[in-house]
């Protein structure tokens, strides 16, 4: 049973599970993301240099749908946790925009967001939220092609975000794992990491992954529905 009362300071690591019930496809459920490739086939530099079209199809897609989804209360409930605990970090490893458009403020996205892009010649990162897109694949004004601005594949994480990441990780009273399959590194780690630093360790997902092993609980549930009840607990427990 976890000892809220204890707690200083929180860590939450999300991925795709958390936005699932906003209707965004996850990346290894039985829906698949796209059509018959693999996420691993696609969100790769090597796919982009050979095929940009293609890649752009697929963020185009995702961006049109995840353009009609809501955050659900999953988003929301973290969104409340940031303004309600004085030393709270959200580090996501999704691409969708999901937290800020719940309202959180503080979040570490690992993988970058597919909101923005970046031009392959000058690295110039700008919002442009076009659904969809009027060219593809879209170019810069100083006519190179334009990229998602996300993490591909045998692609460094953004230097800053790894580092808050892992200094939230390795210094956190308590961590919860919310909707992630615990296989991309190096976001699996994290978890590894929180646990080492001493931390209390809580994983919401409809199925066991690699991480409960090692979790001091597992709650399996829809994140939607375990987020809020877990932190309708705390907040009873801290009263
Ligand atoms: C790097 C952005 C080095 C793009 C993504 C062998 C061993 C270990 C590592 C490697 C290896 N070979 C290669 C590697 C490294 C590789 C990696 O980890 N590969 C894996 C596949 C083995 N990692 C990398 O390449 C990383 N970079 O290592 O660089 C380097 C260093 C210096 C210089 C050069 C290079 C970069 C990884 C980032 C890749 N980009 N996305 C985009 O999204 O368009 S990864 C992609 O997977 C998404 O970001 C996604 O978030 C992420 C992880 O997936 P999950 O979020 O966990 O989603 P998934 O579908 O898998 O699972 C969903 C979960 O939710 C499930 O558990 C399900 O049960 C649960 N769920 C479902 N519904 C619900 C739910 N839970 C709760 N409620 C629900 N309703």
């Amino acid at each position: 049973m976890t000892d809220f009362q204890s707690v200083k300071t929180v860590a939450v690591l999300t991925g795709a599970g958390v936005s699932a019930e906003s209707g965004v496809p996850t990346f290894r459920g039985k829906d698949g993301l796209w059509r018959q490739y693999r996420v691993e086939d696609l969100a790769t530099p090597e796919a982009f240099h050979r095929n940009p079209a293609l890649v752009w199809e697929w963020y185009d897609w995702r961006r049109e749908l995840i353009a009609n989804c809501q955050p659900n209360q999953a988003h929301l409930t973290l969104a409340e946790m940031e303004k309600a605990l004085p030393d709270f970090t959200l580090i996501t490893q999704n691409v969708d925009g999901l937290h800020r458009r719940a309202g959180s403020q503080k979040v570490v996205e690992l993988h970058g967001n597919l909101w923005d892009v970046r031009c392959v010649a000058e690295g110039t990162v700008r919002e442009y939220r076009r659904v969809p897109l009027p060219e593809i694949p879209p170019r810069c004004q100083c006519g190179a092609l334009l990229r998602p601005n996300v993490v591909w594949f045998g692609e460094p994480l953004p230097a800053e975000a790894i580092a808050a990441a892992q200094e939230a990780a390795t210094s956190c009273d308590l961590m919860l794992v919310i909707g992630t399959s615990g296989v991309v590194h190096p976001a699996a780690s994290l978890p590894f990491w929180a646990k080492q630093g001493g931390a209390y360790l809580i994983e919401i997902n409809v199925q066991r992954t690699p991480i409960s092993t090692y979790a001091d609980e597992v709650i399996l549930g829809p994140a939607a529905v375990e987020v809020p009840r877990l932190w309708a607990k705390w907040r009873q427990a801290v009263e």
